[in-house]
């Protein structure tokens, strides 16, 4: 009944710690050392290696680090008979919202030039722009949060989701008449969604179309959502006048990259929201006691739907 940590690459230290901390009885393994892989029942991943699940024979679960799923479903390694959790907490939705507030208040009120205002000492009042209407691609844990955030500061927030289900007052659209309504309507467009075949790309010349002049596009979804030729040639002609890009469909971003010198391009490196170790331990814990009792772990995934 082993409980195995995979997240290569990642410093899972203070992570192992307040596993050990909470639980001193389990029995946490920590990759590459995995001692005896028959009696590995559940993994918390990140990146694992390929080929790792098909060398684990009593495997139940796997539950994502974060709450991104794309990485796990469809590798071929797992078998379908194994669950699929996430742990996508209060802590990692309030950071993501702070992160969406902070990028897009930075926007609105033009605080880049308010800071370089300040390093060439200029005294130059400016305007914000006018006041921003939100739109969130994506209504789920994330997206929830997000609009309440932006609910707390009198912003419009719409949102776009597939099924149609409303979320908490939030006025949702669906289906590509509602996508496009919603980037029509969006100073700030928020992509929240998670990587599906039926999301893959969708950012794209399309969709800028709708966008107003002088908007937003913030990219905290997956880079793989982007077309980043697309991008490129929408930003050239100002919808939308602007980008914030966390996620890259290739991470680490490469350094001939053109998004990291793009004057309308501010790049995070996959950071917008991090949890605690502390939260990922105990949601993760309790995700492994479930699967231990023969229950579904925690934010289990729809493997057909894909999220
Ligand atoms: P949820 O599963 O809770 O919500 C997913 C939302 O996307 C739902 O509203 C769902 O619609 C909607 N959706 C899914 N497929 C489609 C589709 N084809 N068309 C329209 N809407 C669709 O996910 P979370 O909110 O927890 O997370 C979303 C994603 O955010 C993650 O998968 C991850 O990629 C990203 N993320 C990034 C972080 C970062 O640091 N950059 C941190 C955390 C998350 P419906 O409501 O109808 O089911
Ligand atoms: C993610 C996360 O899924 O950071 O990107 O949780």
């Amino acid at each position: 009944m082993s409980f195995l940590i995979a997240t290569p690459g990642r410093d899972s230290t203070e992570l192992a710690a307040s596993l050990r901390r909470l639980a001193p009885e389990l029995d946490l393994r920590v990759w590459p050392d995995c001692g005896d892989r028959s009696e590995i029942r559940f993994v918390l991943a990140w990146n694992p290696p390929e080929q790792l699940f098909s060398e684990l024979p009593g495997l139940r679960a796997v539950s994502s680090l974060g709450a991104g799923v794309d990485g796990l479903i469809n590798r071929p390694d797992l078998d379908p008979a194994v669950q699929i959790g996430r742990l996508a907490g209060p802590r990692l939705a309030a950071d993501l919202a702070a992160y969406l507030v902070a990028v897009t208040v930075e926007h609105w009120k033009r605080l880049d030039n308010f800071r370089d205002d300040q390093r060439a000492a200029r005294w130059h009042t400016r305007l914000p722009r006018p006041t921003p209407s939100i739109g969130l691609l994506g209504t789920g844990v994330m997206g929830r949060k997000t609009a309440g955030a932006f609910r707390a500061l009198d912003l419009e927030v719409i949102g776009w989701n597939r099924s149609g289900a409303a979320a908490e007052g939030l006025e949702v659209h669906c289906g590509p008449d509602g996508l496009h309504q919603v980037a029509a309507r969006s100073d700030v467009l928020i992509n929240l969604l998670p990587l599906t075949p039926d999301t893959r790309g969708m950012l794209d010349a399309a969709l800028f179309q709708q966008m107003p002049q002088d908007s937003l596009l913030i990219n905290v979804g997956r880079g793989a959502h982007l077309n980043e030729r697309d991008l490129l040639t929408a930003l050239d002609s100002n919808q939308p006048g602007q980008a914030v890009l966390d996620v890259f469909e290739i991470e680490p971003l490469p350094q001939s990259h053109p998004f990291w010198t793009h004057p309308n391009i501010r790049t995070t490196p996959h950071c917008a929201a991090l949890s605690t170790a502390d939260e990922v331990a105990r949601m993760a814990l309790e995700s492994y006691r479930r699967v231990i009792a023969g229950e579904p772990p925690l934010g289990e995934v729809d493997r057909e739907r894909g999220y």
